[in-house]
């Protein structure tokens, strides 16, 4: 099925002054005969030509073109890269014209990267890792994808699963030559090294959820009473006008949620409805999604209403805890007496209106986010999948210190080495591949 020339857009959509459209396969290079009279093109290097549509002659642009032959390219087959000036009618002039070609087809989403893994020129921690340097949208988000990109999460996999074998083959030695004397201890040794690894992935597990939250975005909930100023406040953080404000209490009903990034971190802040006991069905829906946003994000603003200090909405106060930033907003109104304090947490006197203190509610948000993102040296997990698979690698390395014969251990070994190698894409994968690759855009 693979050994199609596939061909794609890799630049973005739409109009733009240059577009790239790359070719990976066996007829690569002949493309280039064909559309641009190219015959010997110099290996990595830019030449200028006229594409012309093969069938009618016609010149569709004057383009610059390179030729990259395999075995050292992305994808590990013959590649080749037009580029093109941008305009819709060229590039989908050049596209029929590709398409015309025998031997041709379109590219599927992610086939590049697939075909880079299948050529062995990626692991599939590092083809994720290219996946989501292409979405990345804050800079810590960058470093992570280039960090799993470069192979730093394939590699420590790989060095665990290698450090399984080994000790599995020393085991299955010992199997072998059961009859015969062997030096003592083989299968201390074995269970040794299972224990240590056993920890070193636990403590690799035991991460918070950082990478995960670092690739999907801290998620932060406004809570608070109504008309305390939270939408007000999600527009001033997010700077646009996300959220509908209003004098009337009760405005937001469903959570808003707004992408942003903070200092190079990755926010999702969910804007929701001011709690109070309502008897609108619709009002009493939003409050429990409200809340059910308040239970399950990494961290709260609670929004409270400074004109009315010293008095505080009880509902509100009560979900203030270790992960809440407290804000008293409407300082411009009155400013609010101190001791500025609800439930353990310094309030923060603010202005969503004039931005008054907003810089220290951004740096306390900021700190926050640092605590749970910050990646310190070693490369975290960033997918479920990973997790699930070292979930069933330490099952089996358990099962595998609690068997009764030297046989069962080895079994359990076996399967161990096998959930760390189906995270970098070593054995037994196929079935994942769809799936990890369907999420990829086209022309990567
Ligand atoms: N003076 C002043 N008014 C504010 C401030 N923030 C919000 N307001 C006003 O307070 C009212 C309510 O603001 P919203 O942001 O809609 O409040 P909310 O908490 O989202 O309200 P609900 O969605 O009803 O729960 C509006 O009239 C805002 O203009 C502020 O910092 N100072
Ligand atoms: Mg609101």
């Amino acid at each position: 099925m693979n050994n199609k020339t596939i061909y794609a857009v890799s630049s973005g959509p739409g109009r733009a002054g240059i577009a790239v459209i790359r070719m990976s396969g066996p007829d690569a290079a002949s493309v280039l005969a064909r559309l641009g009279r190219l015959e010997k093109p110099v290996p990595r290097r830019m030449h200028y030509v006229a594409l012309r549509d093969p069938a009618s002659d016609e010149v569709l642009d004057r383009a610059l073109v390179v030729w990259f032959p395999k075995p050292d390219t992305e994808t590990g087959e013959d590649m080749a890269e037009l580029h093109v000036h941008g305009g819709r009618a060229t590039v989908d002039g050049i596209l029929a014209a590709l398409a015309a070609c025998p031997g041709l087809r379109l590219a599927e989403p992610g086939e590049f990267a697939r075909r880079s893994f299948e050529n062995g020129k990626l692991d599939l921690t590092a083809a994720e890792g290219l996946a989501d340097l292409v979405n990345a949208e804050t800079a810590a988000q960058r470093r992570q994808a280039l960090r799993q990109l470069d192979g730093e999460l394939g590699r420590l996999y790989d060095g665990w699963r290698e450090r399984l074998v080994a000790a599995l083959a020393h085991l299955e030695a010992a199997i072998d030559f059961a009859d015969e004397d062997l030096p003592a201890g083989i299968e201390e040794r074995v269970k040794r090294e299972a224990t240590a690894l056993d920890r070193d992935i636990a403590a690799h597990l035991a991460d918070g959820h950082r990478g995960e939250r670092l690739r999907d975005g801290l998620s932060v909930a406004i809570i608070g009473p109504p008309n305390s100023g939270k939408s007000s406040l999600l527009n001033r953080l997010s700077k646009r006008d996300a959220a509908i404000v209003a004098a009337v209490a009760g405005t937001t009903r469903d959570v808003i949620e707004v992408h942003m990034d903070l200092g190079g971190y990755p926010l999702v802040i969910a804007d929701t409805a001011g709690l109070r006991d309502s008897t609108d069905a619709i009002e009493r829906e939003g409050i429990r999604r409200a809340r059910a946003r308040a239970a399950t994000a990494d961290v709260k603003i609670a929004v409270f209403d400074a004109t009315e200090w010293p008095k505080i909405d009880p509902a509100a106060a009560e979900l203030v805890d270790d992960d809440t930033v407290v804000v008293l907003n409407k300082a411009d109104v009155s400013a609010p007496k101190p001791p500025l304090e609800i439930g353990g947490r310094h309030a923060f006197p603010v202005s969503a209106l004039t931005g008054l203190g907003m810089d220290l509610v951004i740096a306390a948000l900021t700190a926050e986010a640092e605590k749970r993102l910050t990646v310190s040296g070693s490369p975290l997990l960033t997918r479920e999948r990973h997790r699930l698979s070292l979930e069933d690698c330490r099952a089996g390395l358990e099962r595998a210190l609690a068997a009764n014969t030297v046989e069962l251990m080895a079994e359990d070994l076996r399967l161990a080495a096998r959930a760390l190698g189906r995270i970098t894409g070593r054995v037994g994968v196929e079935d994942l591949l769809d799936v990890i690759f369907r999420d990829f855009c086209i022309g990567k």
